[in-house]
Order: structure tokens, then sequence, then C-alpha cells
């Protein structure tokens, strides 16, 4: 099949038809018929097996990640997520850029969904909408430059008026007078089960409609290579606050992390090597409790050591 792979690049997405064969689509149709709920609270999700998740890396996305890095300048080496969307479960999104992603690579740019529906009843209905960003950096450049390679954000409609909004950080945009040009730059390619839609990272996305019981299975390929910087996982919004609680075990493990061997940065490949190593510690402290002494290290320094002490005078 003749893919243009450099659009990954230049519009951000790449449908690629009949990916996956009907003896495949049947096992993970089973699978999430009978699977476990995600332990993250922040969506109604299922999902996909470890082991089912590493067979189709060796079958399917390994080679895909290998087409891409050949041929576009992202660079992706470890199917890392697999989980379940379906709409009678409730999943219906706006426009968004995904939030935990970014929270945990923190490279959008080097980050691939792929998006397959399994149980898709109309090719033309219930579908992902998306907004490539070739024609997004021509009609709303503002906006293009406040998402291309970021991640974490919404588009809201508030009080008649329609914003950008960062969950990341707090920063917005009033996008009103580009409202209209936002949904007609909008497009939603029509896909059968099987096919694979892939979307960057950092590519505006939502749920077209939830005329049908369809069901998507999302796997993210993505960079192990990563940098993941403390800081930057800490900057806060009111709104990542929240997720950040909602899936408090995930963050609090890779502070532990962090506080472990003391380094402000490191790739994501070490950050899950290390997770392994501090699991027990991960479950006799909160995610407030490491906050909290990272906050009080900074201030003390390298040698500060007790924070149960600091604790204690501060209140
Ligand atoms: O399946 C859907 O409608 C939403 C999927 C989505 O937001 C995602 O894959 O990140
Ligand atoms: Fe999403």
């Amino acid at each position: 099949m003749n893919l243009n792979w450099l659009d990954l690049e230049t519009k951000g997405f790449l449908h690629i038809p009949a990916l996956l064969s009907s003896s495949t689509i049947e096992t993970l149709v089973s699978e999430s018929f009978a699977g476990t709920k995600a332990a993250n609270s922040n969506y109604s999700i299922k999902t996909v097996s470890p082991a089912l998740r590493e067979e189709l890396h060796q079958s399917h996305f390994k080679k895909l990640a290998h087409d891409v890095c050949s041929n576009t300048g992202i660079y992706v080496d470890t199917t890392k997520v697999g989980v379940y969307f379906s709409i009678k479960d409730g999943v219906n999104f706006d426009w968004h850029q995904d939030h935990e992603s970014w929270f945990q690579t923190q490279d959008h740019f080097n980050y691939l969904n792929i998006w397959i529906p399994i149980v898709k009843p109309d090719q033309k209905k219930s579908n992902l909408s998306i907004i490539p960003f070739d024609v997004l950096k021509s009609e709303i450049p503002d906006l293009y430059a406040k998402t291309v390679r970021n991640g974490a954000s919404r588009i809201v409609e508030m009080q008649g008026k329609t914003f950008w909004v960062s969950d990341n950080e707090w920063d917005h945009v009033d996008l009103s007078k580009s409202a209209s040009k936002l949904r007609s730059i909008a497009i939603t390619p029509e896909l059968a089960a099987g096919d694979a839609l892939i979307l960057r990272g950092d590519l505006f996305h939502r749920t077209h409609d939830t005329d049908t019981e369809r069901i998507s299975v999302s796997f993210r390929l993505l960079n192990s290579r990563a940098i993941v910087s403390r800081k930057k996982l800490l900057e806060m919004s009111p709104e990542k606050f929240l997720m950040l609680g909602n899936n408090n075990g995930v963050y609090t493990r890779m502070l532990l992390s962090f506080a472990a061997v003391g380094k402000e940065e490191m790739p994501v490949s070490e950050l899950w090597d290390l997770q392994k190593e501090i699991f027990e510690k991960s479950q006799t402290t909160s995610l407030d409790k490491v906050i909290f002494e990272y906050r009080m290290k900074r201030i003390a320094g390298a040698e500060y050591s007790n924070s149960e002490v600091v604790t204690r005078e501060l209140q």
C-alpha cells in the first residue's frame, strides 16, 4: 500500500485501511467485553492486557514504528498503552489534546495514538474528528503555535464564547473570532473495523458522534528516550491537579522515582525501570506527601532528609 508517511509530520495523521485481520479484531472485541476497568478514574475505559498489547507490538506496531522512523523525522520505539473506548460506556470527548500522555512523556511529537475501531456498525458514523495541522497553521496560526508539540488542552464553549484552554498551565486564548473557521477545517476520516487512524499526540481530536455503539481500541507508540522533567510534571493547573489525584498511583511512583535518584530530568524508559523498584514504597505514601517532600528538599537543599520535622513545624 502506498502510504504518505510524511503526512504524520505535516498534517499530524495517517489513515491505514485494514491494518488488523478479522481474527485479531475478534480477539480484541472479546477482551473488550470481558476486560477490566482501568484503575485510572479520569475516564471510563477498559485496558488491553499487557500480553495482547505485546503480541500486537510484535505482529504489527514494531514494523509500523520502523516505517515511521525511516520515513519521517518522528522517533517512536515502544507500544506502551492499550485502552478500549466504548460509546455505550459513556465515551464522548469534545475537542482535546490528550492529557496524561503529556504529563507522563512530555513529548507529543514523537508519540502516536493508533486508534482502531473494532466494533463499527456504520463506516460513516461514530468516527474521530480531527483538525489537520497544515490547515490549522494557515487558517488559525495563533492556535497552531499554542498547540503544536504541546498537549493537555481543550477547546471550551463558555458564555457564548469559544476558548482554547491549557490544562497543564494557566493559559488560555479567546478563539471566538475563529470558532466557525475551526468547525469548517475539521475533518472526519471514515473508518471500517480494523482500519487504523494514526494521530500524533499533539493533534486535536474529538468523538465524532454517539449514534452507534462503536468500540475502539487505542494503542500508544512512543519514544522511550523522551526526556521527562520533574519540574514540568509539577507545573499545575486546577484540572491537572484533579487528574493527578484521580490517577495518583502513577504520579506518586513517577515522583518517588525522581526522588530515589535525585535527578531533575530523565528518559521515560529510566522512569519505568525505577518505578518497578519503588513500587512497595509507593504503597505506603501519598501523592501530596511526595510533592511536599520535594518542595522542602528544594528549599533546604540536597542534604535535607527529614521532611516529617518540617511538616510538623509548618502546621
Ligand atoms: O474513541 C473516542 O471517541 C475518543 C478517543 C480519544 O480521545 C483518544 O484515543 O485519545
Ligand atoms: Fe483523546
